[in-house]
C-alpha cells in the first residue's frame, strides 16, 4: 500500500459540490482508502483572472494502485463530472485531480510529474497539504512544514 495525497479544484459549475462529489468518488474507489481530508479551500485563480475564484482541497489516501493506475481512475472521475480538456493552460475548469506526492516516488514520464511540478508554488496545495499531514517530507527532504510557511497565502479563505 502507498500512501498518496491528491489535490482537488474546481472553479465551474458549483465547485464546493463537484470537490465534495469527487471525494465521495475516491472513497467509494476499491482499491483506494480516504485516510484525511483537508478543511475546503477559496483561492485566487492562479494564471489568467478573468476566471472565476477556485475551490481547493487536498486528500490522503492509502492505495494499492500504481501511480499510473490513479491516474487513471482520477481522469475517468474528472471526466464523468463533465470536464472537457482545453487548450487554455490554467484555465477554468469543472474539476481537477492531481497526484501530489505517491509514497516516496519520483516519477519523470510524459503522463507523470510527481512530486506534481507546482506544489512549492502553490498556496492552495501546500497549506491543505500541511493540515492534513503537518510532519510530511517530500522524496527529496524538504518539509511541508517549512513550504507551508513560507508561501504567501495570496488572501485564501478556509472554508469548512
Ligand atoms: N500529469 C502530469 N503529472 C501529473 C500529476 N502529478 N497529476 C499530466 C495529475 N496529472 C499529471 O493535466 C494534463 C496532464 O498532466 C494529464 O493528462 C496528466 O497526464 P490536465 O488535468 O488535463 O490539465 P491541466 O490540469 O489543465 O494542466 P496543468 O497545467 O497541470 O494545470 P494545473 O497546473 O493543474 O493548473 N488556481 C487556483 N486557485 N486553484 C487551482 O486549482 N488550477 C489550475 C490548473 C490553474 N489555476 C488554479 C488552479
Ligand atoms: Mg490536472
Amino acid at each position: 500500500m502507498t500512501t498518496a495525497y491528491i489535490g482537488l479544484g474546481s472553479n465551474l459549475s458549483d465547485p464546493i459540490e463537484q470537490v465534495k462529489d469527487a471525494i465521495d468518488e475516491v472513497k467509494q474507489l476499491a482499491q483506494c482508502q480516504v485516510t484525511a481530508i483537508s478543511s475546503l479551500y477559496l483561492s485566487k485563480p492562479m494564471g489568467p483572472q478573468d476566471q472565476n475564484d477556485y475551490i481547493n482541497a487536498v486528500i490522503a489516501i492509502e492505495t494499492s494502485l500504481s501511480a499510473i493506475e490513479l491516474l487513471d481512475v482520477l481522469q475517468a472521475i474528472e471526466n464523468s463530472a463533465g470536464r472537457v480538456r482545453k487548450d487554455n493552460r490554467w484555465g477554468a475548469r469543472i474539476l481537477d485531480l492531481d497526484i501530489i506526492l505517491f509514497g516516496h516516488e519520483v516519477i519523470n514520464t510524459e503522463r507523470l510529474t510527481i512530486p506534481h511540478y507546482g506544489m512549492h508554488e502553490r498556496e492552495f496545495v501546500l497549506l491543505p497539504l500541511a493540515e492534513i499531514a503537518p510532519t510530511l517530507n517530500l522524496p527529496n527532504g524538504e518539509t511541508v512544514k517549512y513550504l507551508s510557511q513560507n508561501i504567501a497565502n495570496n488572501a485564501m479563505v478556509k472554508l469548512s
